[in-house]
């Protein structure tokens, strides 16, 4: 019988290594971004030794930094965090398309996943609603996509579990975990 990879997303975080690369304009948005991603590493089992922060000035130098975090290979997988909001000139059409080419180039050249966390907004609202507001927070499913990812590299690399044994403790779903994360967030505030 044909034996398949991961037909379950496997989301922990065990003995993982995870950079998350932030640009700081509309910082507003995007620290609340890189909260949710936190905290779904957190979700996932991981402790604050498991990831590096590294902030840019903006989306355009997102590439640049994920790419050379991705060369140091210290590092599982990688979480991108943008906002771009469009303005009156098409500078927005330029900053979106190279922040997302050179993204997927980054993690095409080195073999490093990278999660796309970039929002690309006509409006602050429609990006405020994406950063916990009412379309939840891009920033935690950019985190469990980055576990699942670091966790799938590793089972094609033929270092992660076996395949087809399953994970240690049984793979949670998105759902039951941002629940999770939304009980824990209410605790720590
Ligand atoms: N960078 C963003 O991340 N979001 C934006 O909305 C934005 N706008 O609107 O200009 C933006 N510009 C800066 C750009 O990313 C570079 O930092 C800058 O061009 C210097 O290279």
């Amino acid at each position: 019988m044909a034996r398949s990879l991961q037909s379950e997303a496997r989301y922990r975080a065990d003995g993982l290594q995870f950079a998350v690369v932030v640009s700081r304009f509309n910082s507003f948005i995007t620290e609340r971004l890189l909260s949710g991603a936190l905290d779904a590493l957190r979700a996932a089992g991981a402790t604050d030794d498991q990831w590096k922060v590294v902030r840019v000035p903006g989306s355009f130098e997102l590439p640049i930094a994920a790419k050379k975090l991705a060369q140091t290979s210290k590092y599982d997988s990688l979480i991108a965090i943008g906002c771009v909001l469009r303005g009156e000139t098409t500078h927005f059409d330029y900053v979106c398309a190279e922040c997302a080419r050179g993204l997927q180039l980054a993690q095409m050249d080195t073999g490093v996943p990278i999660a796309f966390c970039v929002l690309t907004c006509d409006t602050l609202e429609q990006a405020i609603d994406r950063a916990g507001l009412k379309a939840g927070n891009k920033g935690f499913d950019a985190g469990l996509t980055a576990v699942e990812m670091a966790n799938l590299s590793r089972q094609l690399r033929g270092t992660g579990p076996a395949a087809g044994t399953g994970p240690a403790q049984p793979a949670a779903s998105r759902q039951k975990l941002r629940r999770q994360a939304a009980g824990a967030t209410r605790k720590r505030t």
